[in-house]
């Protein structure tokens, strides 16, 4: 029989491309999606699975609609994608933002705990969490102390805690991969690796003259959502419960990730970028560069992407889409 897999967020740069590789493991994938308005720009990251995928309509505040699909579905494997993922944005809508990334773990466990206790549980924890905190080798790992900066970081390491008492508590199989940023031309326009690609493209075709930025010397450790997705299946398949950091050990700034691509659209970026106030943050997290070696102890995972051959391919979809050429990466 066919293992079921239930992604929310399946929508998203990340369920996306987690949906593609399970069905190439001959899963049967099922999601969650909110309802919108506009339910065409939702869905455009599934358009070439969308006949493979079971999608139901829920929330992940309304733990009804959650409740109804698990208890009939009762998948092998629970990927919980589904979050406000924007940092900044989460100093806007800091409430909104616990809720649902936070508290909303609080049902999510209690439904898998009542009405299916043998499902999986993945929780997509953040590198956010750590915030300010770095080891004395310059890197972040399992055992660094949380210290977020963000209504977003604190959202993320309540849903973390929440994950680990109902591991020890219940004994469910629930893990936590510690994802550090991690792109792809999938990649929200407003997050800054997609903006400044996005906008050097149109810098080069002429259809823009500037790019405006706020802090870019904080640095990111940044890796292939691609590759990020095949580290979910391993962990949430480990033989016991755990929580495994996933990175590239390698920090770069944005600055960086301006130079790399308009050097490679044959630009300086230089003369491009204007900084922005309105893009800092009340509180910066300025440095991330994660240490995975549990990880590739625990497994035979290595990335397949650099952070040049990501800027490459991200910059190819971009001009590929603003010069009207069909693009589906
Ligand atoms: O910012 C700086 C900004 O919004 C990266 C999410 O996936 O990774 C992501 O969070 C850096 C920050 O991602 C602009 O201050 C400068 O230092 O692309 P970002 P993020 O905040 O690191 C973590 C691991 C997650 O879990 C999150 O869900 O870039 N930056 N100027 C800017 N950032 C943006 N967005 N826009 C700017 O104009």
């Amino acid at each position: 029989m066919k293992k079921k897999a239930f992604i929310t967020g399946i929508s998203g740069q990340d369920g996306s491309y987690l949906a593609e590789y399970l069905l190439s493991l001959d899963y049967e994938v099922y999601g969650l999606v909110r309802r919108h308005s506009v339910p065409e720009n939702q869905q455009s990251r599934l358009d070439r699975i969308i006949n493979k995928i079971t999608v139901f309509y829920g929330d992940l505040n309304d733990p009804l609609s959650l409740h109804n699909i698990i208890s009939k579905l009762k998948p092998d494997e629970f990927y919980n994608l589904a979050a406000q993922s924007h940092v900044r944005i989460s100093y806007d809508i800091p409430k909104y933002t616990i809720l649902t990334n936070g508290c909303a773990l609080i049902d999510i466990l209690d439904i898998i705990k009542n009405s299916s206790p043998e499902t999986k549980f993945y929780q997509a924890s953040s590198s956010e969490m750590f915030g300010l905190s770095v080891d004395d080798d310059n890197f972040q790992r399992e055992s660094t102390a949380f210290n977020p900066v963000s209504p977003y970081g604190c959202s993320k390491v309540l849903a973390f805690n929440t994950v680990r008492h109902y591991r020890r508590a219940y004994k469910l199989h629930a893990v936590n991969g510690i994802l550090f940023n991690h792109e792809s031309p999938r990649r929200g326009s407003n997050f800054v690796s997609s903006k400044i690609i996005k906008r050097a493209c149109e810098i080069k075709l002429k259809i823009s003259s500037e790019l405006e930025l706020g802090n870019i010397d904080s640095y990111r450790d940044w890796g292939h959502s691609k590759d990020y997705v095949r580290a979910m299946h391993l962990i949430i398949n480990n033989a016991t419960s755990d929580d495994f950091v996933v990175a590239t050990g390698e920090t770069r700034s944005v600055r960086d990730m301006c130079d790399v691509c308009f050097n490679y659209l044959g630009l300086n970026y230089e003369d491009y970028l204007k900084i922005n106030p309105k893009f800092l943050r009340p509180e910066e997290l300025p440095y991330l560069k994660g240490d995975c070696s549990k990880l590739k102890k625990n497994f035979d995972w290595k990335r397949d992407y650099t952070f040049e051959s990501m800027i490459e391919e991200m910059t190819n979809h971009w001009m590929d889409i603003l010069t009207g050429k069909e693009s589906y990466r």
